[in-house]
């Protein structure tokens, strides 16, 4: 049994991506940001103390992290579809492109591009981030030049993390001289999973709800 605590605009639209991908049966719970804090709310602080979305309940265990979220989901529920086995070839590459996506890339681009709304950096801080930014974003361009997905020959769960950084940073104009993540993106969005979860879940980015 999963229950699933999405968040609007969020990251837990990768958790339906993936659920709806694997074609399994679940229950979603919904949550709104607070309108100016855009920060989750009490209700679901009430099931998980840090109020993050994704939140998880999977037979009875309680989990957040999107990472770790996805190899549990695919581990218990996946039948070894959109993961490398444990063992195989492609594993290792799958493991680090999986979870690079949070533990690398995702803060540095979310920093640059909430600093207007809060003033800016500061002049000391800029270079530091900006640098930072533009050394992941072209090192991704690079790995997916030539490349369909982001490990080995078909879709994995790895695509569905990077994707919501992907799609932030597409939103942020950030991509605009990075063609192949450009066309990754949008080659994902293509997904008929993708599209559901938009359709379940809603946009993933504000400025582009309707
Ligand atoms: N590293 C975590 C980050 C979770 C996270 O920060 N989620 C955001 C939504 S995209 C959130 O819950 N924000 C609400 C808040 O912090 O109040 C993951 O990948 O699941």
């Amino acid at each position: 049994m999963i229950t699933l605590h999405h968040l609007e605009y969020s990251r837990s639209t990768r958790i339906i991506w993936l659920l709806e991908e694997l074609g399994l049966e679940y229950e979603m719970v919904r949550h709104q940001r607070h309108p100016e804090t855009m920060r989750a709310q009490a209700d679901l602080a009430a099931v998980h103390p840090l109020a993050k979305a994704p939140t998880v309940i999977i037979d009875g265990h309680l989990m957040m992290e999107s990472g770790a979220v996805i190899e549990y989901i695919l581990e218990q529920y996946g039948d070894g579809k959109l993961a490398p086995e444990p063992g195989s070839k492609d594993r290792a590459e799958y493991l680090e492109w999986l979870h690079f996506a949070e533990g690398t890339l995702a803060n540095p681009v979310i920093v640059q591009m909430l600093a207007p709304r809060f003033g800016g950096l500061g002049e000391g801080y800029v270079p530091f981030v900006e640098g930072e930014v533009v050394k992941l974003l072209d090192y991704v361009e690079h790995h997916l030049d030539n490349r369909e997905y982001l490990v080995g020959e078909s879709f994995t769960g790895a695509d569905i993390n990077i994707m919501y950084v992907v799609e932030l940073a597409m939103a942020a104009g950030m991509l605009a001289n990075r063609p192949a993540m450009m066309d990754y993106g949008k080659r994902m969005m293509a997904r008929a999973g993708y599209k559901k979860a938009i359709e379940l879940g809603g946009p993933v980015v504000p400025t582009l709800a309707g």
